[in-house]
C-alpha cells in the first residue's frame, strides 16, 4: 500500500474491500479514485484503479445481459442517415423537443418518467432524414442498474451522436455532472477523440512498438497490460504523444467515443439566463450548446442545424454527363470516397469505376477528375464515368 495517500482513501480502500455487489464496487473505487493526491507518484496507483473498473463495467454488463432472459432490453432500428439519442434527466422536455422536431406522437407531461421506452422519430433537414430517439430520463445511478439504467445507456452506446438536454430552469451544471458521472461508467467517452494507438494483432513475433518515443511512462507497464489484456503478438504503432491511461483507454474495447452537444432546454423559464450563462462556463469549452424553448419554439431551426452537424453526414448529388444533379442527395458519412458513393448507386458504377468529375468543395475547379479514393464533402456533386 502506497503510503502517501489520505484518510478518505484508507477509507474508500476499507469499503472496497467489504463491498459484495458490483456497484458497491464501483462506488468504492470511484471514491479511491477521486481521494488519490495527483501526481506523478501516484500515476501507477490511478491507473490500477482506472483498469479495474473497466474490468468491473465488463462483469456488470455481463451481469445485466444474462438477467436479460428474464428482464428486459431496448434496442431501436437505425433508419435514416444517422441516429442521435436525445439523453437527459426527468421531465426536462425530451419529449417535447421530439415533438416539435420530428413526426412522433408522444406525451409530454409535468411529471418525471412520463417516457419508459425509447421512442424514436424522424427530423428532416437540408434533404437528409435524421433519427431521434427519445431515451428514458436518466438517473444516479443509472450506469449500475437504477431504473433499467443498463439498457437505456446501450440505447446510447449504439447511437450514432448524442443530443443531451438540460432543463435551464432547474440546476443545468448539477445535471451535467450526474450525466457525466453515468456516461463514464457507462464507458461512453463523450466529444473525446480516441488516442491514436493503432494495435495490429499477429500470429506470432511477440509485441513489436512503433514510435515508442511517443509513450510518455514505463514501457514495463505497457507490456503488463498487453498481457493483461491477453495480446502477446502484435504490431502497435502510437501515432501521437500518449500517457499510460491513453494506452489503457485504447486497448479497453468496452469504452466508445461519442460526440454531442448540449440542448439548454426550457430557455423561457425565469432564471434561464443566469443558469444558461453557468452552464456555458463550466461547459462551453467542451460542448456546443444550443439555448432554446420547446415550449415557446425559440431557436429551433439553430438546434436542427446543429443535431445534423453532429450527425456527420455529408449530401452528395450524382449526375450523368449533360444532365443536371439528380434529386434527392445521397446521404453519406463524414469523410465518404467517391467510390463509397459509387456502391451506394449502383453495383455496376462500383465494379466498372474508370473515374469521377467532381463539383463542390472537394475540388480545386469545377469538374475536376478525381480517383476512387477522392474524399467528398457536403453538397459536392458527383459524375460517374465507368468502363
Ligand atoms: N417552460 C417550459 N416548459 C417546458 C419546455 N419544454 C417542456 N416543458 C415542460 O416540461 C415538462 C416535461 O416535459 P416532457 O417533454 O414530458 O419532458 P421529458 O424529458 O420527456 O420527461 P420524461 O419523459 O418524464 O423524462 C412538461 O410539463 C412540459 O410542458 C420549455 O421549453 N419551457
Ligand atoms: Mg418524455
Amino acid at each position: 500500500m502506497p503510503t502517501n495517500v489520505t484518510i478518505e482513501y484508507l477509507k474508500a480502500e476499507e469499503e472496497y474491500q467489504k463491498a459484495r455487489t458490483i456497484p458497491e464496487k464501483i462506488r468504492a473505487l470511484e471514491k479511491m479514485y477521486a481521494t488519490v493526491p495527483k501526481h506523478k507518484g501516484t500515476e501507477k496507483l490511478r491507473l490500477q484503479i482506472k483498469r479495474k473498473l473497466s474490468e468491473l463495467r465488463k462483469e456488470l454488463e455481463k451481469q445485466q445481459a444474462q438477467r436479460k432472459g428474464g428482464g428486459y432490453s431496448f434496442s431501436v432500428r437505425k433508419e435514416g442517415a444517422a441516429q442521435i439519442v436525445l439523453a437527459g434527466l426527468p421531465n426536462v422536455g425530451k419529449s417535447s423537443l421530439l415533438k416539435t422536431l420530428t413526426n412522433a406522437d408522444i406525451d409530454v407531461a409535468d411529471y418525471p418518467f412520463t417516457t419508459v421506452e425509447p421512442i424514436p422519430g424522424m427530423m428532416h433537414h437540408k434533404d437528409v432524414q435524421i433519427q431521434l430517439v427519445e431515451v428514458p430520463g436518466l438517473v444516479e445511478g443509472a450506469a449500475l442498474g437504477k431504473g433499467m439504467g443498463t439498457q437505456l445507456l446501450s440505447v446510447i452506446r449504439n447511437a450514432d451522436a448524442i443530443a443531451i438536454v438540460v432543463d435551464l430552469s432547474n440546476d443545468p451544471t448539477k445535471q451535467m455532472e450526474i450525466l457525466m458521472k453515468e456516461f463514464e461508467r457507462a464507458g461512453i467517452k463523450v466529444n473525446k477523440r480516441k488516442p491514436r494507438i493503432e494495435i495490429k494483432r499477429t500470429s506470432m513475433g511477440g509485441i513489436i512498438i512503433n514510435g515508442q518515443e511517443n509513450i510518455k511512462g514505463d514501457i514495463r507497464d505497457v507490456m503488463r497490460m498487453l498481457r493483461e489484456e491477453k495480446i502477446h503478438s502484435a504490431e502497435i504503432t502510437v501515432k501521437e504523444p500518449v500517457t499510460l491511461e491513453d494506452f489503457s483507454d485504447a486497448l479497453d474495447n468496452s469504452l466508445v467515443w461519442k460526440k454531442a452537444i448540449i440542448i439548454a432546454n426550457k430557455g423561457d423559464a425565469p432564471g434561464s439566463r443566469e443558469s444558461y450563462e453557468r452552464l456555458l462556463r463550466e461547459y462551453g469549452e467542451r460542448f456546443k450548446i444550443i439555448p432554446v424553448s420547446a415550449k415557446k419554439r425559440i431557436k429551433l431551426e439553430e438546434l436542427k442545424e446543429a443535431l445534423y452537424e453532429i450527425a456527420g453526414v455529408i449530401r452528395v448529388f450524382t449526375k450523368s454527363p449533360g444532365e443536371d444533379p439528380a434529386y434527392p442527395p445521397i446521404p453519406m458519412k463524414k469523410g465518404s470516397t467517391v467510390i463509397e458513393v459509387a456502391k451506394k448507386v449502383h453495383k455496376d458504377f462500383a465494379k466498372n469505376f474508370k473515374y469521377a468529375r467532381v463539383w463542390g468543395k472537394s475540388v480545386k475547379f469545377p469538374g475536376q477528375r478525381v480517383g476512387a479514393e477522392h474524399v467528398l464533402e457536403d453538397g459536392d456533386i458527383v459524375e460517374f464515368h465507368i468502363r
